[in-house]
């Protein structure tokens, strides 16, 4: 008996060492939330903990309570033909299980759905609107001054960022040309579809200079492992000279045609 539960002590070791391994993962995607740096992440962020922590909390002290009575009232210790009290049928216990529960479910689902009103929502008051549009196989990010940025998918090596400025509310338009994507930068904000024939909206307002990655989060085709993302915010200045190098690229003749 004793070396049968010493053997499955791995069992319970490998899903540790694969969260801290993956933490390290060159992608940048982690299984644990990475730090927010824009409202709407932060917001997930809170959800996140704020659900996480009592479920914690209840996962304990609910093994806590099946290990002391399965170590106490252990058949080895009881007299031979022993029959604990039976308590099947007892009114008052079924209804506290039954509503206990549901009060904690219910104020999940509440808690998560004020936090998606906010987030996915189109806000009114942004600086300026990007359209972010999903293809087979990468993202295309038209600004308001009409160039448009290709983050063609691959896994050769980094795509082209997004480029934003810091502090500025941008809203994001997001449209699909094929099938559907999944526009999902985890520190950032939460996953959104971009859906051919139909506008969804998100928003960013990054608080820091800095580059973040995500991910196509819905499964798109062959190519979908490609779709990576990466946001690259900057400076107003450095920005606005970013823009303007943009604007002559995109007005210059393009040397060879792009494929
Ligand atoms: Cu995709």
């Amino acid at each position: 008996m004793k070396a049968s539960i010493a053997r499955l002590w791995p069992l319970a070791i490998a899903p540790a060492a694969f969260l801290l391994g993956s933490c390290e993962a060159p992608g940048g995607i982690s299984p644990i939330f990475p730090t927010p740096v824009s409202p709407n992440g932060q917001g997930i962020y809170n959800t996140y903990i704020g659900i996480s922590v009592p479920a914690i909390i209840v996962f304990v002290l609910v093994e806590v309570a099946l290990l002391w009575v399965v170590i106490k009232y252990r058949r080895s210790k009881q007299p031979a033909g022993y029959i604990p009290p039976q308590i099947h049928g007892n009114f008052t216990l079924e209804i506290a299980w039954t509503i206990a529960p549901l009060i904690i479910v219910l104020g999940i689902a509440g808690y998560s759905f004020v936090e998606l009103q906010k987030d996915f929502q189109p806000v009114a008051n942004y600086d300026f609107e990007v359209v972010v549009s999903g293809h087979q196989f990468g993202w295309n990010y038209t600004y308001p001054e009409g160039f448009t940025i290709q983050q063609e998918g691959t896994l050769a090596g980094d795509v082209q960022p997004f480029v934003v400025p810091v502090n500025k509310l941008i809203r994001l338009r997001m449209q699909g040309t094929d099938v559907i994507h999944s526009w999902w930068v985890p520190a950032i904000s939460g996953k959104t579809d971009a859906v051919p024939g139909y506008d969804n909206f998100t928003w960013l307002k990054v608080d820091r200079v800095g580059t973040w990655r995500g991910e196509c989060a819905e499964l798109c085709g062959s190519g979908h492992s490609t779709m990576q993302i990466i946001v690259q915010s900057m400076e107003q200045s450095d920005y606005d000279a970013w823009v303007q190098k943009q604007k002559a690229k995109a007005a210059a003749p393009a040397a060879s045609p792009s494929p």
